[in-house]
């Protein structure tokens, strides 16, 4: 079963002061089109009342559908646990949308209280006190969220770019050292087309391409570089790829570049897959060196005696690639979860 997931249905979040201003238009308009009959004191009272449950309305109505449209936490698949967590922390996140609901609760006792009041106002003035004092109210509530609106809406900028990846689809993960030439590779494999360009951390998150093989489709992620260091020291960016290689590969490709023109040395490479082989031990790493177009033989014979099973590939040129291929096809078509 395949089983794409988004983020694309968030809300849109709007500042507090956004949201009042919304609020008071639509009540001040409600209060207008409140047609006069009876008593003239009798309408100013209803049209006070009006602006009141308006006011409160527009402001329940926008919180609740934050809440409401955010999908449940505790709900996600690990991989988007994961990524949610490395972006905006699902703590925070939890925190935030549990003090919007808070505060509609409030707004909605706020509304009710000066309604009633309103009902017992014995002339027009009074009424229009307890408006303005209901106004006023209700507004320093939802100034009081204005921090956790301005968290959920930077919040929402986030995950609404994050990618849909198939979580049950056979998924190659490519993974390396910056600027060595991952994205050109998951173009060539998939003929997807994200930036790629000459310096490092061109690739800011996971990128995704498809091809198909005897009908069947297989999913290629393309992560940020990643450096050699510990977990709990990696930025948001590197902990995206870190999430993809933990929840979603049933293969890596990591890619080594031994030219040295990504600007890194290969010890620190060869330590990172070292890494990566050990952190991930039930998932097959395929070593790869790229930008074979540039070894000389010293280079080359200097990655073989570290990985004896090294691939050489130029990923620009699509030198090597196929096989490549053929060696992901073969571990994928034999490995336990393809059954
Ligand atoms: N000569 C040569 N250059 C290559 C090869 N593969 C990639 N490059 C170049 O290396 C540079 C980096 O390529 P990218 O594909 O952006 O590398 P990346 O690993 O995705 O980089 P980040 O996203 O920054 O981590 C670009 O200038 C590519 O054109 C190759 O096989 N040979
Ligand atoms: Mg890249």
């Amino acid at each position: 079963m395949l089983e794409k997931l988004v983020f694309k249905r968030l809300p849109a979040v709007p500042e507090s002061e956004e949201l009042l201003a919304r609020a008071f238009r639509r009540a001040s308009k409600a209060a207008h089109a409140i047609k006069a009959r009876g008593r003239p004191w009798e309408v100013a009272k209803q049209r006070e009342a009006e602006r009141i449950k308006i006011m409160g309305q527009i402001i329940r109505k926008a919180l609740t559908k934050i809440v409401a449209s955010t999908p449940s936490l505790s709900n996600l698949p690990p991989f988007y646990k994961e990524l949610v967590e490395a972006l905006v922390s699902i703590d925070a996140l939890r925190k935030s949308l549990g003090a919007i609901d808070g505060t509609a609760k409030v707004v909605n006792k706020l509304e009710r209280e000066h309604l009633r009041k309103i009902r017992a106002a014995r002339s027009p003035a009074e009424a229009a006190a307890i408006r303005r004092q209901a106004y006023g109210r209700i507004s320093s509530v939802v100034r009081r969220a204005g921090g956790n609106l301005i968290f959920l809406r930077e919040a929402a900028e986030k995950l609404i770019n994050l990618p849909s990846v198939y979580i049950d689809m056979s998924t190659i993960v490519i993974a390396g050292y910056p600027n060595v030439g991952k994205t050109t590779l998951l173009r060539q494999l998939t003929g997807s087309d994200p930036k790629i360009a000459s310096y490092p951390f061109t690739t800011k998150g996971l990128k995704l391409g498809y091809f198909k093989r005897n009908h069947i489709r297989y999913q290629v992620i393309d992560t940020p570089g990643l450096f050699d260091r510990p977990l709990e020291k990696r930025n948001p960016i590197e902990r995206q790829a870190i999430a993809a290689l933990r929840n979603l590969a049933d293969v890596v490709i990591f890619m080594l570049d031994p030219s040295g023109t990504c600007g890194y040395e290969l010890e620190g490479q060869l330590h990172l897959l070292e890494d990566v082989t050990k952190t991930f031990g039930g998932i097959k790493v395929l070593a790869v060196a790229n930008k074979a177009d540039l070894l000389d033989e010293q280079q080359m014979s200097k990655v073989r005696e570290s990985c004896e099973d090294i691939i050489f590939i130029s990923a620009a040129t699509g030198r090597g690639v196929p096989e490549l291929e053929e060696r992901v096809m073969k571990y994928l078509l034999n490995s336990p979860s393809s059954a």
